[in-house]
């Protein structure tokens, strides 16, 4: 039973021993109109649950970008913040959450009409960020991200309600399929694995570093690759992958002197606006998942309106 009196719990998750596949009742694509996206775009996506656009910004743009980035890794004060999260083994930082608060230059880049135009399409309507982070992913040390369902955590750990969020991540160094691209099981996102096991207080505290609850079993992951294969999101510098919140995906490790810095807006409609965590524990820290929003209107270029 959820803790929600009004909200069903349409995905039970993290309830026992046992692990299901249970079919998703949400569309994938939720506007019938094409503008932003073409209707084989559209297609592909609500198919695959994933779409990547090549050098959707420019060079200069993200070298400005990255630029930013080095300077927030570069201060060691800011490395205590509790939107930094550091790699298990190391001082390297893993994530910066919260991005599009902390630094203005990417508060609004998520409001650029190339990014936000696209998400509005895809969830029909208005939008608002319900958690943004880059992952760093440096050259030599970077560790992986065992495969999951963005979903599975919100809808357990946010009370996210209904699958009716994107994530759009634009790549900062280019992904090779050699330093810990993104991985999507193409097609994954139509099945909703609910996991065994049960959700631990300030679970994010763990999981952030490394997730074991909220990770599907190796029986279904097996049947999944079987069935949709693998896919690296690979890319240069600029270009950009949306993929469906319950798409199954993760990423390996990387030992190799390219850094892998990827940044994440993840929009969610103003439709489906958090209610109490599903699975019973308090709500998650706002630069995780935020709970007081406006929606987004869009901007021009990010350069300019900064
Ligand atoms: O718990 C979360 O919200 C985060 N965890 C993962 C592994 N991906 C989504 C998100 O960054
Ligand atoms: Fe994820």
């Amino acid at each position: 039973m959820s803790q929600n009196k009004f909200e069903m719990d349409f995905y039970p998750t993290r309830t026992g021993p046992e692990s299901k596949i249970i079919s998703r009742t949400d569309p994938v694509v939720y506007s019938d109109s094409y503008d932003e996206l073409s209707k084989e775009q559209a297609e592909f996506f609500e198919k695959n649950g994933y779409l990547i656009f090549e050098d959707l910004f420019s060079s200069d743009e993200v070298s400005t970008l990255f630029d930013e980035l080095t300077s927030l890794t570069h201060d060691e004060t800011k490395r205590d913040m509790p939107q930094f999260i550091l790699e298990e083994t190391t001082r390297d930082v893993r994530s910066i959450f919260e991005i599009h608060k902390i630094s203005e230059l990417y508060g609004m880049l998520c409001r650029d009409k190339r990014i936000l135009n696209i998400a509005q399409q895809l969830l029909r309507g208005k939008t608002y960020i319900h958690q943004s982070r880059v992952n760093l992913k440096p050259g030599f040390d970077g560790k992986e991200f065992y495969w999951h369902s963005d979903f599975e955590t919100w809808h357990s750990e946010d009370g996210m309600p209904k699958m009716r969020a994107v994530s759009c991540s634009i790549i900062l160094t280019k992904n090779y399929e050699f330093n810990g691209p993104l991985m999507v099981i193409p097609g994954s996102h139509k099945d909703f694995v609910s996991c065994s096991g049960k959700t631990p207080d300030e679970h994010y505290k763990q999981s952030l570093k490394r997730q074991e609850i909220g990770t599907p079993d190796k029986e279904i992951l097996e049947k999944m690759v079987a069935k949709n294969k693998i896919v690296s999101a690979k890319g240069g510098a600029g270009s950009v992958i949306f993929f469906d919140c319950n798409i199954m995906h993760g990423s390996n490790g990387n030992i190799t002197p390219y850094p892998r810095s990827n940044v994440f807006f993840v929009y969610n409609s103003i439709y489906n606006k958090l209610v109490k965590p599903f699975c019973g524990l308090d709500p998650r820290p706002e630069h995780i998942a935020d709970r007081e929003f406006l929606p987004l209107e869009p901007v021009n270029n990010f350069l300019e309106s900064s």
